[in-house]
């Protein structure tokens, strides 16, 4: 488990010192005849300059706020790193003001940042909705409504009503009564006569066994 959370870290290190080494950079400056070379550089936050002394007498840059390069002696090399931007004017440490640079740091260009796409408003679909179903409904309520009218109207109804069921209680008593005395009457009869018969029937055998 150490082992395997060391590998991590030093991975994790590792990439970090690589990204850090690739977005720095190094920008260079030569110091020839008691001149910088260029005289005002511009770099990102987090780049170094390096001083390289082309002439046979001693410089350095002293740059003010950051530090100071060694004494560099004819072809020796000395770095400074700027975490920040700003403008930074420097100066020979050994001949000051008649040696004068400037070094202009730029902020350290942070990726844009990704605009967040803002959800297009949805138009609701008013169209849709047919007016099938209202035209549906409409012929059915003046298909019910008709029938209630002629009945519910204020002076008419009354008429009409009447009318009707005197026409039901006049077909009634016509049609039933008679319908229902007449298969009365048949049944009676038919009993009647069976009774009769058997009567006879049975009168006959009691006849013969006793007679
Ligand atoms: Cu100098």
């Amino acid at each position: 488990m150490k082992a395997a959370r060391f590998a991590i870290a030093a991975g994790a290190l590792l990439f970090v010192a690589m990204a850090t080494s690739a977005s720095a950079a190094v920008r260079p400056v030569d110091i020839v005849g008691f001149k910088f070379e260029p005289q005002g550089v511009t770099i990102t936050a987090g780049d170094t300059v390096t001083w390289t002394n082309r002439d046979a007498a001693a410089h350095s840059a002293r740059v003010v706020g950051v530090g100071s390069t060694a004494v560099l002696a004819q072809g020796q090399s000395g770095s400074l790193s700027f975490p920040s931007s700003g403008t930074f004017p420097y100066d020979c440490g050994i001949h000051g003001a008649a040696m004068m640079g400037t070094v202009i740091v730029r902020a350290a260009a942070t990726p844009p940042p990704t605009p967040v796409p803002t959800p297009r408003p949805t138009v609701a679909p008013t169209v849709p909705p047919t007016v099938a179903p209202t035209v549906v409904t409409t012929p059915l309520a003046t298909a019910t409504v008709a029938p209630t009218p002629s009945a519910s109207p204020t002076a008419e109804p009354s008429t009409p009503l009447p009318s009707a069921t005197a026409t039901l209680a006049a077909a009634a008593p016509t049609e039933q009564p008679p319908a229902q005395p007449a298969r009365g009457g048949v049944q009676d009869l038919v009993i009647v006569a069976g009774f009769i018969v058997l009567c006879a029937i049975a009168g006959r055998l009691l006849a013969r066994r006793f007679g």
